[in-house]
């Protein structure tokens, strides 16, 4: 692949470059569920709502555009992909997490005839993993080598890749095209002040990707950009910098900008961000925070013992006890959310119980823990390969599933991961979830905090937290959840509303997610599948299905459709798949490679009955019958077969 030249320091004009407009399809690719998703929140509380929060670096990438490009933005964690797209051009975004998905729709529309161009965290970080599957890659800030790109794509001669080899000014970003996003589908909307972070932290990549010398908006900026959601109904927002106080000077002055803004809009926002752990040294700053109405900060605090702190150079978090430190975060008003790591080097088995203690002590209820995990091109990984550490193969880019590419030096790789597991079972019992509330309530006794709801909203969703969360736990939970409430301090009770959504939320995850009973399921769910194979017998041996069952790893049903069938044999197949995925971890790919014309809406019933388990489901659409199903790829992992480049 070769390498563009540096480009200039100067933002290239977006002039018409092309004669007709060039039509740009730019892609989010749906995300594997993790605590992030928050499901169980967004299914059964806020129903409504489809994700927390959009693709702010492909409504950035629009904005980048030349004025005459017909931009379309789809976010599959929110809506289907279009499988004929009309487009010249398909830009597909993606962290780590996503690339087999971003591979997968690469594919798909290259295959499709389409120029197919890759972006965003992971392009950034590993552009060589894309030199095979896209016609270019834009590697890093997108706001001088993109105008470069739409030049050369205009003139006839793209590159096959693009390099930020510098920085960017920020203030030579644009206000992204929020009018290209369905905002309303989101819990909250994101916005980005600076990037860049002046810290060491040994596994990061935030500072392999955007430096150590933070970068940021004029406040004006923002407040256009604030203007602009304002005018769309958004209510809650989120910063998303890599350290908001990366540079305290910058901060404090944004800050007392966006209080006389919010001031004069009559606290129309509740913000929240990404801030060092240092911000609670800084009481000017915690007061600038509340005077601009920022109601919780995510924090990363790693590690409760301080050896290990210091062997990933995170200084900062090193001046006082971290407890001090999120109590008086909390003193000011401020919910707290953090990060937390286990796997150093320093860690032991007994690291688990620490850790534990200072979430339940400090009433974290966001708490994501994660594995130590090494992404390519840190300090970390450098370090780790160096030692022969690195377990070749293994995922690194999700560091909250139950594996990790790092090898322990003080524990065995089990223990690490049983310990690990056993954590987050503690965490999110009733009891955890209880004792956190209570325990952060202690502290934040003045929450800025108010629920941006409706009284009417507020009222729904506290029955069905109630109704839907607490009394399916039985009498232990509602004991648990009654105990923890505020019941004398009604300013309180919005957060804790919000906390034990969060716990269940979480523990839901944990129990779908970490579950440890697989082992004695594998016999139960053999007999299940080989009913459903005595139930379907008449349709395998004409030949119209086929039904084949793996339980070697993770359980795997896989039925193929290839003929005529009738409303008995989707009957069947509905209620013998309920069965089998209904509280278990199998999957199942049903895969359509022949469809009657009677039995599309019968296939449409099964999908939508279907759609609860959608994310463990696979469906494998063969080009002929495309245009016959509708599958909503943003609830079904949806393939289309048959056609060169297809997955
Ligand atoms: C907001 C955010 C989230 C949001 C989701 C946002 C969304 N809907 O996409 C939430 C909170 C849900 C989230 C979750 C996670 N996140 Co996150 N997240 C971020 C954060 C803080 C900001 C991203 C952002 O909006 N930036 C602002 C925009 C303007 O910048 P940008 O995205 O970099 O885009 C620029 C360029 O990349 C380019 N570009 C972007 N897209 C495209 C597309 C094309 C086609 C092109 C050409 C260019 C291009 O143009 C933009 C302008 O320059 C970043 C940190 C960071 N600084 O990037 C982490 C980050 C992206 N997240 C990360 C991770 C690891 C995760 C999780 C896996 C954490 C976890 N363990 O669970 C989860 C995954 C979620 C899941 N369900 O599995 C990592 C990704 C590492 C990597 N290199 O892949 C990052 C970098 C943070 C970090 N270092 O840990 N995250
Ligand atoms: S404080 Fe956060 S963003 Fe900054 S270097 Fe450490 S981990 Fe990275």
């Amino acid at each position: 692949m070769p390498a563009t030249p540096s480009n200039d320091r100067t933002p290239a004009p977006a002039a018409p470059v092309a004669i007709r407009p060039v039509r740009l399809l730019l892609v989010n690719p749906r995300f594997p569920e993790s605590f992030w998703s928050f499901r169980w929140a967004l299914e059964e509380i806020l129903p409504r709502k489809r994700a927390i929060n959009p693709p702010l670096g492909l409504a950035t990438l629009a904005a980048l555009c030349p004025p005459h490009w017909d931009v379309t933005i789809v976010d599959e964690n929110v809506e289907s992909i279009p499988l004929a797209p009309r487009a010249d051009i398909v830009g597909i975004c993606g962290m780590g997490v996503q690339f087999p998905r971003q591979r997968e729709l690469l594919e798909y529309y290259r295959g499709l005839g389409h120029f197919v161009v890759a972006g965003g965290s992971y392009a950034s970080l590993c552009p060589e993993r894309f030199e095979a599957i896209a016609d270019a890659v834009i590697c890093g800030e997108a706001e001088y080598i993109w105008p470069q790109f739409c030049r050369d794509f205009g003139a006839g001669i793209p590159s096959r890749l693009y390099r930020e080899t510098g920085t960017v000014a920020l203030t030579d970003s644009p206000a992204p095209r929020f009018d290209l996003l369905k905002l309303e589908r989101y819990t909250t909307v994101t916005l980005q002040f600076s990037r860049g972070c002046p810290y060491l932290c040994e596994f990061c990549d935030i500072i392999v990707m955007f430096g150590r010398k933070p970068r940021w908006k004029s406040p004006d900026q923002v407040g256009r950009e604030l203007d602009a959601l304002r005018l769309r109904g958004v209510r809650n927002v989120f910063f998303v910098d890599d350290n908001l106080i990366g540079n305290k000077k910058a901060a404090k002055a944004l800050l007392a900008f966006l209080a006389e803004y919010q001031e004069r809009h009559d606290y129309r926002f509740t913000f929240g961000t990404e801030a060092s752990l240092n911000l609670a040294g800084d009481a000017e700053l915690l007061r600038l925070f509340r005077a601009a109405n920022f109601a919780w900060v995510f924090v990363g605090i790693e590690s409760a013992d301080a050896e290990s702190l210091r062997e990933v150079r995170k200084a900062q978090n090193l001046q006082e006890d971290t407890l001090v430190s999120v109590r008086r975060i909390y003193a000011g008003g401020i919910d707290v959310l953090a990060g937390f790591i286990v796997g150093f080097d320093n860690d032991t088995p007994a690291t688990f119980d620490l850790q534990h203690r200072l979430i339940v002590e400090s009433g974290i209820q966001a708490a994501m823990v994660g594995l130590l995990t090494a992404l390519p091109r840190t300090p970390l990984h450098e370090r780790l390969e160096r030692e022969q550490r690195l377990i070749a193969d293994a995922d690194a880019t999700n560091n909250t599933r139950l594996g990790t590419n790092v090898i322990p030096k003080r524990m065995t790789y089990d223990a690490m991961i049983d310990g690990y597991r056993t954590l987050y079972e503690r965490l999110t019992s009733d009891r955890g979830i209880a004792e956190r509330v209570r325990n952060k309530l202690r502290h934040l006794r003045d929450p800025v905090y108010h629920a941006e709801y409706t009284r009417g909203e507020r009222i729904g969703i506290v029955v069905r937290l109630i109704t839907r969360g607490v009394l399916p736990g039985g009498p232990p939970r509602l004991w648990h959840f009654l105990r923890s409430f505020p019941w004398s301090a009604p300013a309180r009770m919005p957060l804790a509303v919000v906390d034990w959504i969060a716990g269940l939320a979480m523990r839901d995850y944990v129990r779908r997610h970490f579950a440890t009973r697989l082992d004695s399921q594998r016999s139960t769910l053999a007999a299940r599948a080989e009913r459903l194979r005595a139930a379907l017998r008449v349709y395998v041996e004409r030949g119209a299905a086929f039904v084949s069952f793996d339980a070697t790893a993770l359980p795997r049903l896989t039925v193929s459709i290839g003929g005529a069938l009738d409303r008995a044999f989707f009957s069947r197949l509905a209620r013998h798949v309920d069965r089998l995925l209904e509280r278990t971890p199998s999957c199942l790919t049903l895969r359509i490679d022949a469809l009657g014309a009677a039995d599309a809406s019968r296939l449409q019933r099964l999908l939508r009955r279907l759609a609860p388990h959608g994310d463990r489901i696979s469906i494998v659409l063969n080009e002929r019958v495309r245009n016959l199903v509708r599958v909503d790829s943003s609830v079904f992992h949806l393939v289309v077969s048959g056609r060169a480049g297809a997955a």
